[in-house]
């Protein structure tokens, strides 16, 4: 047999063989890609292109981003007359490279607020009118810059106690309970096409779930754009129930859009009786607390699998008024579980592991839709 025949065979064989479609890898965001956005919390090494690890799961599995601290005031407004967008336009840049639902986090809150915000040239407090006007300067400078490319705001965060009522913040102090009505008028004249969230933790609870609703309703009711709300979840494996949550989000599906904004589930040892996100409230690192150093013994990781697993039924039960569920970091060695509310423990909070590799239950998340 010639050579050249015998390759013309070869290729002929190779051409006709069956050839296998290789399968579409599945994603969280294409399992979810139904229902809702599927985010994630980055931070300034995922979108200024350091972090090798955690920039390709971002890419692979997220379809909406939210910053975890560079669109804060102390970061983004940290002096009176100066702005420092390097960080947040390199966010808003790798959103948009990427196709991605872009959240701004966070325009109005009573932490990561600098003091001079308050205060005037010689550290006098300000009064109402030129406090407004420094929050209006804020977010006006700020929405209006990315207009158009952010597509939701967290207007205004952690406005309220645990009981429902407002939270006594220097906002709330200087400026009165409208303060927050007025931070979504101004978000709004900015970018009337963006959503806007109101934003908070332990939402769960019932009272702080329906001071929210009475909050959120009184500013709709002025004819002030407000989306919806943002539950932020920080849970734990303890609970809350898919159940309290569940409660809530009925709750809030009459004012609009449900957002799950900061989801994570804290499987060690809780430092306190009750726990929100309060970052206020800290405590002392003792062993007790911090069992597992070595890795996460196989019913942790199950009771984990299960609690993750119980809210996103309750999501996907609700994904009519729910538009994105966003972790709050993207691998356990991200997430500021880690420092809160006790410094250098080793917690296991998110959907992929410490060295980048999808945990069991992101892999049980992905397969969820298609049991339903
Ligand atoms: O995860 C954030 C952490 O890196 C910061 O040190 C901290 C203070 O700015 O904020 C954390 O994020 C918080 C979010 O902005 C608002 N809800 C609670 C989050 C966890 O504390």
């Amino acid at each position: 047999m010639s050579k050249s025949f015998f390759l013309f065979l070869a290729a002929l064989i190779v051409t006709c063989s069956p050839q296998e479609k290789p399968e579409t890898e599945q994603t969280l965001a294409s399992a979810y890609q139904d229902y809702f956005y599927i985010g994630a919390a980055l931070n300034t090494s995922q979108y200024n292109g350091t972090d090798q690890r955690g920039i390709p799961i971002v890419k692979k599995h997220f379809n909406s981003i939210t910053p975890e601290n560079d669109l804060k005031w102390d970061r983004i407004h940290p002096q009176p007359n100066r702005f420092n967008f390097e960080e947040a336009d390199q966010f808003v840049e790798f959103g948009e490279k990427n196709d991605m639902f872009i959240v701004g986090h966070v325009l109005v809150w009573h932490s990561q607020t600098p003091d001079w915000v308050f205060e005037d040239e010689n550290g006098e407090e300000l009064s109402r009118e030129a406090l407004l006007e420094r929050m209006e300067n804020h977010i006006t400078t700020i929405v209006t810059r990315y207009k158009g490319r952010v597509n939701g705001w967290d207007v205004v965060n952690e406005a309220l106690n645990d009981d429902g009522s407002l939270r006594e913040s220097k906002w709330y102090q200087i400026i009165g309970a409208d303060f927050i009505a007025k931070a979504f008028e101004f978000a709004q004249a900015a970018d009337p096409d963006a959503e806007l969230y109101y934003n908070d933790y332990s939402l769960f609870l019932p009272e702080k779930a329906d001071g929210a609703v009475r909050l959120v309703k009184e500013i709709q009711e002025q004819g002030i754009k407000v989306t919806g709300i943002g539950i932020q979840g920080h849970y734990m494996i303890g609970g809350p129930s898919g159940e309290e949550v569940e409660t809530s989000i009925k709750k809030f599906k009459e004012l609009g859009v449900v957002a799950i904004t900061e989801l994570d589930v804290d499987v060690l040892p809780a430092a306190f009786q009750f726990m929100g996100a309060d970052i206020s409230m800290r405590a002392d690192l003792r062993d007790e607390l911090n069992p597992y150093t070595e890795g996460m013994p196989d019913s942790i990781k199950q009771a984990q699998i299960d609690r993750y697993t119980e809210y996103f039924e309750v999501f996907m039960r609700h994904r009519d008024a729910i538009n994105r569920v966003t972790t709050w970091g993207v691998t356990d060695g991200d997430s500021w579980k880690n420092g809160w509310p006790v410094s250098g423990r080793t917690n296991y909070a998110l959907l992929f592991d410490r060295q980048g590799n999808e945990k069991e239950v992101a892999k049980v998340l992905m397969e969820l839709p298609s049991k339903k």
